[in-house]
């Protein structure tokens, strides 16, 4: 029979940094995201909307359904934190679209693990891997299964290790004994809040989930958005040209994060704190080479070019 331990000791082996376990279950704080997009914060990411029922339910994915192993993989590398960017002729992509496109290379090592874990559970088994692929809240899981606590900046940090974590799950049918939650750390510290250079984080009402507009945070800004930006925060593109770390690079849990020398997660060459005036000059063909594989291929290069000319613009 599969255990929790053994679960654990094979997600070790194949490399994962932290690996927890979850019921899969309707989990109260799942509730906030139905407020949470009720009130705009969502912006135009309507997908999130459109999948909220399997989001609300993890038996959706899979009807039998009874644990949610929740792994994590430290991505942080080598380099200094954007909020240290003295340079004004530089700019900063965000440090988890510097290497592999994380939902491909983790789910291709989710599926190896999956394989050793049907290997050992034997005949009806049944389980599903998810990098963001299915329609789970993963943040709620990896902190249910012990990973680390959500923190103000609403990004998942553990105690050892830091937030700079990307999270995958496998949702299955197998009785795991699940693992408890760890307490919030984040006491009276603000200092996401205030570093927030949009706004975004919302100051910790009483009684109230940490929580971000992500219509205000520049990740939602230069990733998600199609067209052009919301005028009145187009002078808000500067510096973070895609995604941004602001809140993660000031968060004390990250001054001694752990670092990965994982060749995946390594930046590309001129992907960390590029020149801006390089990337706007950076033909189809150089950027197509850059992209493959690459996070960044989310925004696609239309939009690129056009965060890089609101940035050259404030810039002036
Ligand atoms: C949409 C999305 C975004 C949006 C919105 C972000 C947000 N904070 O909600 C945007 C585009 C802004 C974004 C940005 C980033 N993202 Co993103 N994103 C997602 C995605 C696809 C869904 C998250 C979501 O639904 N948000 C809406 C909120 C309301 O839901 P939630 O995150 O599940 O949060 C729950 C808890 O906050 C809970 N809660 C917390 N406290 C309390 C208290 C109470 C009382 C209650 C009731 C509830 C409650 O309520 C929510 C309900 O589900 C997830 C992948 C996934 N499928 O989960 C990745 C994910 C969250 N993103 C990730 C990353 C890496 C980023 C960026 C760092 C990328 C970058 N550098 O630009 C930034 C970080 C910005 C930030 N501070 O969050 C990682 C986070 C890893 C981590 N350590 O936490 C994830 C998990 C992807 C992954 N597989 O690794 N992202």
């Amino acid at each position: 029979m599969l255990t929790s331990a053994r679960v654990k000791a094979l997600a070790t082996e194949r490399g994962f940094d932290l690996c927890g376990i979850a019921r899969a279950e309707r989990h109260p704080k799942l509730a906030r995201l139905a407020e949470w997009i009720a009130q705009g914060y969502a912006g135009e990411m309507a997908y999130l909307a459109g999948s909220l029922d399997e989001r609300l339910d993890p038996a959706i994915a899979l009807p039998t359904a009874k644990s949610i192993i929740s792994v994590a993989v430290v991505y942080n590398t080598n380099q200094p934190y954007s909020a240290t960017l003295a340079d004004p002729e530089r700019v900063a992509i965000a440090r988890y679209a510097w290497g592999d496109d994380y939902h491909e290379a983790l789910r291709q090592r989710l599926r190896g693990l999956l394989t050793a874990l049907a290997a050992e559970a034997g005949a009806g088994f049944e389980a599903l891997t998810s990098v963001d692929h299915e329609a789970i809240q993963e943040r709620v899981f990896a902190e249910a299964a012990g990973l680390g606590w959500i923190g103000k900046n609403t990004c998942l940090i553990n105690p050892e290790l830091g937030s700079w974590l990307f999270l995958g799950e496998i949702i299955t049918n197998a009785e795991l004994e699940p693992d408890a939650p760890i307490a919030d750390h984040c006491g009276t510290c603000t200092r996401c809040i205030e570093a927030c250079p949009t706004e975004a984080i919302h100051a910790v009402p009483t009684g109230q989930p940490y929580s971000i507009d992500a219509t205000r945070c520049l990740s939602y800004l230069t990733i998600e958005t199609r067209g052009e930006i919301d005028p009145a925060m187009q002078p808000t593109v500067t510096q973070q040209i895609y995604g941004c770390d602001i809140c993660q690079d000031v968060c004390p849990w990250n001054r001694k994060a752990a670092v990965s020398d994982d060749p995946a997660w390594q930046p590309r060459e001129g992907l960390a704190f590029p020149l801006l005036a390089r990337l706007a000059a950076m033909s189809d063909a150089e950027w197509s080479a850059k992209l493959k594989g690459s996070a960044m291929r989310r925004a696609g290069l239309a939009r690129i070019r056009r965060t890089l000319r609101y940035a050259s613009a404030n810039r002036r």
